[in-house]
């Protein structure tokens, strides 16, 4: 019987190790793959928290795809802060496209949310590519769209302002975080854009919980505007 000397043993060990640690890392990597997955067919309800998308109206009609959105952007349309989207999101990434039994957006459906989503593209393109993830109906959905947006204090300035707010992204924050019992500064992510001095602000994504209360914001919103300052431009 060969003996084991002691320089065997010292690679079968190393040969364990490397084989458990190859198995770790497999099954590490493919559960960062399960939850950064973007694949269609995703199960529908399974997601941490949602963001709620709140798009600046006025910065939207002043860019590209605002010239050509009649319905959102005419003059005397007059929206301030509008819901983008309300996105159910895992802890990294999100779901998108789940299978629903519901691809059809009823017109009385889409009248129904004109008011606070102004744009019927917008409406049924949420629906299929994050509603349908929520677990909910549609009807469901657009319910808790309503209800998370009308549960969102908007401090009086940025209600309906006349003329250009220029502030800094903490400013707009700390505005809102006075203004809303519950919310904190880490439940909410400001978006404008890659530039460093000055941007037109586009969203204020807040973070809510699957029960629609305030929750604190995960990796998908950690990129944040970094622009010193930000503008707001009035509503038309
Ligand atoms: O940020 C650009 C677009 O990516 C989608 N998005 C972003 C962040 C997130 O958490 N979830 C998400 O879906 C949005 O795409 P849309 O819903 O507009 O098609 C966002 O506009």
């Amino acid at each position: 019987m060969p003996r084991i000397t002691l320089e065997v043993l010292a690679n079968t060990v190393r040969a364990i190790i490397a084989t458990c640690g190859t198995a770790i890392f497999l099954l590490i990597a493919n559960l960062d793959l399960a939850e950064t997955s973007h694949a269609e067919g995703q199960k529908s309800g399974q997601f941490v928290y949602y963001v709620l998308a709140l798009s600046w109206s006025p910065s939207y009609c002043a860019g590209e795809g605002g010239q050509s959105d009649r319905q959102q952007c005419e003059p005397g349309r007059r929206f301030a802060f509008v819901v983008h989207g309300l996105w159910p999101q895992y802890t990294k990434r999100w779901p998108e496209y789940c299978k629903t039994q519901e691809n059809w957006v009823p017109q009385v459906l889409i009248d129904g949310m004109m008011d606070v989503m102004p744009s019927k593209k917008l409406i049924i393109h949420e629906w299929k590519k994050h509603g349908a993830c929520s677990g909910l109906s549609q009807a469901g959905y657009f319910n808790s769209v309503r209800q998370i947006f009308g549960s969102v204090r908007i401090p009086a300035r940025y209600q309906s302002p006349q003329a250009p707010v220029t502030i800094t992204p903490t400013q707009l924050v700390t505005d809102f975080v006075k203004s809303n019992k519950g919310l904190t500064a880490d439940m909410l992510s400001v978006q404008c854009g890659n530039a460093k001095d000055r941007a037109r602000l586009s969203e204020l994504q807040v973070c809510v919980n699957k029960a629609g209360s305030f929750a604190a914001c995960g990796a998908n919103e950690k990129r944040q505007c970094r622009a010193k300052t930000i503008v707001m431009p009035p509503v038309k």
